[in-house]
């Protein structure tokens, strides 16, 4: 749901697991396996001892983070919401996080949280930019010239972002490209699609085929999927009933059928389809009814609460967000809550200035982004140690104690404790985890 009509863009592979363990010379393998079982003894201990404090519990974030893509005006009830904010699930409170300016943020379009713990936003202006998403503060810029906080430049409007299965980061821009980037040097890789009109809608299946849409103001759009072989047309340009993308959202395998969903940002609703883009239906319409007579300054053709980003909860809903039917200081965007059949389960917050987007967050430790702490992130830091990336708690250039004792501290948590079930598995993957790592430490792997 962007509203320019203009940039270009351009980015390779993801750390992912890359285990950097000091390689052992023959000299020290002599000892090797001595040190080898007093390191297990010690990390054994290291971990257990915690593990058996707490039992490992599976905990549903609370909030998300939005972008707000108009900043305020004069008269305004929510003055300093622009930007990004936070909003808490449970009481609806929206409340400022990175505020607009902060490394030239403006316009933001879209947001994510990727899983190597980078919050990633994209804005109209052409930047991609990255924060921690704990802090909000502006990451160090892998351009040579770049402002801190400036992860890539798309010489024009990016409107939307996706982690794809191959661990690039996807940026779609007004101008009508979707590049994919290299997450740690910020590299433009490679032009996926160009041609498009205006796309800011991006959705991965498991195999890799990117979803994409094409459409925007004055366009009518269409939704097309890129694999290996081709490019398939899911729904038509010119589809009756089916006006502007602006998301598309792939529900879980868990859920049987997976449908995929696309929010129709003029038509006011969600639409569901087979993964094929067969079986078309109206998934919702997105509330609350369009007034008659319009509020002033309205535009007949395109009168509609605008949605503009879905998401699948931590508690498996979907929730909607929307800029809403009017604009600032007449703030009437909102944040909706749907279960996968379509049922409208409440409206978490109205009210809100123009929301273009929502991420979901997770806690500090939850390195695999299910929800909760426990051994699976223990391990996946052991994959990693001494590498630079995933596992990189406190952003000191290397996996090392100081994150394993981050895990530990947040053991079990997140933000915020609303269920809590046991996850009897943590333990056995942490251990898995374990041995993995004195394996390749002993074969000197990296
Ligand atoms: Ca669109
Ligand atoms: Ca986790
Ligand atoms: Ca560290």
């Amino acid at each position: 749901m962007r509203f320019l009509h203009k940039s270009c863009v351009c980015m390779t592979d993801t750390p992912g697991f890359r285990a950097a363990i000091p390689y052992e010379n023959d000299a020290v393998r002599s000892d090797g396996w001595r040190s080898s079982v007093l390191h297990i003894g010690v990390l054994v201990v290291a971990l257990l001892v915690p593990m058996a404090m707490s039992t490992p519990t599976t905990l549903r974030a609370s909030q998300v983070l939005a972008t707000v893509f108009f900043d305020a005006v004069a008269g305004d009830p929510a003055p300093t919401l622009q930007g990004i904010i936070r909003i808490d699930l449970n009481s609806g409170i929206a409340t400022p996080f990175i505020p607009t300016g902060t490394a030239n943020l403006t316009f933001a379009s879209d947001l994510l949280v990727a899983p190597n713990g980078n919050l990633y936003v994209s804005s109209l202006a052409g930047f991609v930019l990255a924060f921690d998403p704990h802090s909000g503060a502006p990451l160090p810029s892998p351009v040579p010239v770049g402002f801190p906080g400036l992860f890539a430049f798309t010489n024009g409007g990016a409107q939307a972002l996706s982690w794809g299965t191959d661990g690039n980061l996807y940026v779609a821009t007004s101008m009508g490209s979707i590049t994919k980037y290299d997450p740690a040097t910020g590299t433009p890789l490679d032009n996926v699609v160009t041609g498009l009109a205006a796309p800011d809608a991006l959705a991965f299946q498991s195999d890799g085929s990117l979803i994409y849409d094409s459409g925007e103001f004055g366009a009518p759009g269409g939704v097309f999927r890129k694999t290996n072989s081709g490019t398939q047309t899911l729904v038509p340009i010119g589809t009756p009933g089916f006006d502007n993308p602006s998301d598309i959202l792939l529900t879980p395998n868990a859920v049987s059928p997976a449908r995929m969903l696309v929010a129709d940002f003029h038509g006011n609703k969600i639409h569901s389809y087979a993964l094929d883009g067969s079986d078309p239906q109206i998934f919702a319409t997105v509330p609350p009814a369009i007034p008659d007579p319009l509020p002033p300054g309205v535009d007949p053709n395109n009168a509609s609460n605008f949605p503009s980003k879905m998401l699948v909860s931590a508690n498996n809903t979907i929730l909607l967000g929307s800029l809403g039917l009017t604009r600032r200081p007449d703030n009437r965007g909102s944040i909706l809550e749907y279960g996968f059949d379509g049922t409208l389960l409440r409206t978490i917050v109205r009210d809100l200035p123009p929301i273009s987007s929502l991420t979901r967050t997770f806690g500090m430790g939850d390195l695999n982004q299910d929800g909760r702490v426990d051994g699976a992130d223990a391990a996946l830091l052991f994959l990693n140690w001494n590498s630079v990336g995933v596992g990189d708690l406190d952003r000191s250039g290397a996996v090392d104690g100081a994150d394993l004792a981050l895990v530990y501290a947040n053991w079990s948590g997140d933000n915020g404790r609303l269920a809590e079930v046991p996850e009897p598995h943590g333990g056995m993957a942490l251990l898995a985890g374990m041995l993995l790592h004195s394996v390749r430490r002993r074969n000197g792997r990296h």
